[in-house]
């Protein structure tokens, strides 16, 4: 392994602030000491490890940009984005748990639940305390969560919650899961399911080849009785967990930059040691194209995520914005990725280096979230008006 340097082609350095850069760097220590050394044999051991919780807790990466009264940091949104491009460039499972911890499940307690489920729940999800765990795709319906089967009556003292949800992040692990539910009139609400409910179970599910850091099952509902007090009160419709998703879809497109840098810095440092032909690899034409495009690639992408931080700060960044970004910041990472397991050669397929571990977490990232295709679609009919879902 080489020592770790980011890439910055076009001092976008000069466009964060000094928080920003004192955040990235105290994310990238912990990253070095905390992650690098364990996570080649987390990986191959298909482990989450789970005690990196508590520790990402005390750096305060969950909820970042959640206001410091509810246990948050009250930073903007290009913090968040840098702790992410940080937390991936060591593993795409790690950002997931705080992808998830702080979009998908503080964001919405914040944004649409009330002030006692803020006050209640808020402070330990920040401190890592409890995980969450977030419920919208079903075995029956992942791109179109709108057809969700999973629904609760309204029993007078409770709700009662039936359905399943299928390839959800922590959903083993977590002590709360917001799940994303049709009430009796089919109107999707939230609602907040606390493990040890009776008739809540969450299998997880084994076999991935990709992202192996993260726990990934199911969250199975078979008459469970939730308190009426913990439905999200704010929010009713599909646009409740896709504003969840904004969020979380804005992360990751930083999030995947650190992935590429991990991988780009790597490959150029094989290549310049590595000699063949008697020359070093870097020497060859075809090696320099390879690195020259990564290069361009990885710096488009940056400056992408930089301007979509800029707006979503300024309030103006749109959910279509978003999918382009993320789309295309993650496909970026996986040619990036592929690129240069080619220029390791052989060595390129093992763990004594990062990237065959990085491809396998991005063909998820690439489906998670909403998939490439989804996300064109959705900018097919941002510009045309047109839905060809
Ligand atoms: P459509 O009719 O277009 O919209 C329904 C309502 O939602 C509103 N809306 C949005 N609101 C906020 N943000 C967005 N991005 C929104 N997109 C749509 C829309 O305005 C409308 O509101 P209203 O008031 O008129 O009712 O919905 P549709 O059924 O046609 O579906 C559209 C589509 C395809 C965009 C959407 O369903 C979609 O994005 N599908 C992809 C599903 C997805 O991304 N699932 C992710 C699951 S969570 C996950 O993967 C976590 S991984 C975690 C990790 O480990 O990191
Ligand atoms: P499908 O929707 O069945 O799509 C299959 C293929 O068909 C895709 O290529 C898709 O692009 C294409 N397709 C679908 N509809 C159209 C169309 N209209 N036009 C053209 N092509 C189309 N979900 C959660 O709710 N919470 C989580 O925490 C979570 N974590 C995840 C973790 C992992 C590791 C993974 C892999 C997934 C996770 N997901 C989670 C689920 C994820 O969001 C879904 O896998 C994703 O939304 C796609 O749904 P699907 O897998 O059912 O694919």
């Amino acid at each position: 392994m080489y020592p770790y340097k980011s890439v910055d082609y076009f001092s976008v350095d000069d466009l964060l602030t000094d928080e920003h850069k004192i955040i990235r760097s105290s994310i990238r220590d912990w990253v070095n000491k905390s992650v690098m050394p364990i996570i080649e044999q987390a990986a191959q051991k298909h482990e989450f490890p789970v005690y990196l919780i508590r520790e990402l807790g005390e750096l305060g990466v969950f909820g970042p940009f959640i206001p410091v009264e509810y246990g948050g940091a009250g930073m903007d949104h290009i913090s968040y984005g840098v702790i992410m491009t940080e937390l991936e460039r060591g593993d795409s499972g790690i950002r997931s748990a705080a992808s998830v911890q702080t979009s998908l499940v503080m964001f919405p307690i914040y944004e649409f639940g009330s002030e006692e489920q803020r006050k209640k729940y808020l402070p330990p999800l920040a401190k890592g305390e409890i995980i969450g765990a977030f419920g919208l795709t079903e075995p029956n319906h992942g791109s179109d969560p709108g057809s969700m089967e999973t629904k609760f009556t309204d029993k007078g003292d409770y709700y009662l919650l039936n359905g399943s949800k299928m390839w959800i992040t922590n959903s083993t692990i977590a002590d709360i899961a917001v799940v994303w539910a049709k009430d009796e009139q089919g109107v999707i609400r939230g609602i907040i399911v606390e493990k040890g409910m009776e008739g809540f179970t969450a299998p997880e599910i084994f076999g991935k080849w990709s992202l192996r850091t993260s726990v990934t099952g199911e969250l199975v509902f078979d008459n469970v009785k939730v308190p009426k007090e913990n439905l999200l009160p704010n929010v009713k419709g599909l646009k409740g967990p896709l504003n969840c998703l904004n969020s979380a879809r804005y992360g990751i497109a930083w999030g995947a930059v650190g992935a590429a840098m991990d991988c780009y810095n790597t490959a150029l440092n094989y290549a310049l040691e590595r000699k063949q032909f008697h020359k070093p690899i870097a020497s060859f034409q075809l090696t320099q194209k390879k690195l020259a495009e990564m290069l361009t690639e990885i710096t488009k992408a940056q400056l992408l995520a930089w301007r979509m931080g800029v707006l979503k700060n300024e309030g103006k960044a749109t959910p279509a914005q978003i999918s382009m970004v993320k789309r295309n910041n993650v496909k970026m990472a996986l040619d990036v990725a592929r690129e240069s397991r080619q220029i390791l050669g052989a060595m390129g397929i093992t763990d004594d280096f990062p990237i065959m571990r990085h491809i396998m977490n991005l063909e998820s990232v690439i489906t998670y979230e909403g998939t490439h295709d989804i996300h064109l679609l959705i900018t097919g009919h941002d510009i045309t008006g047109f839905s060809a879902f």
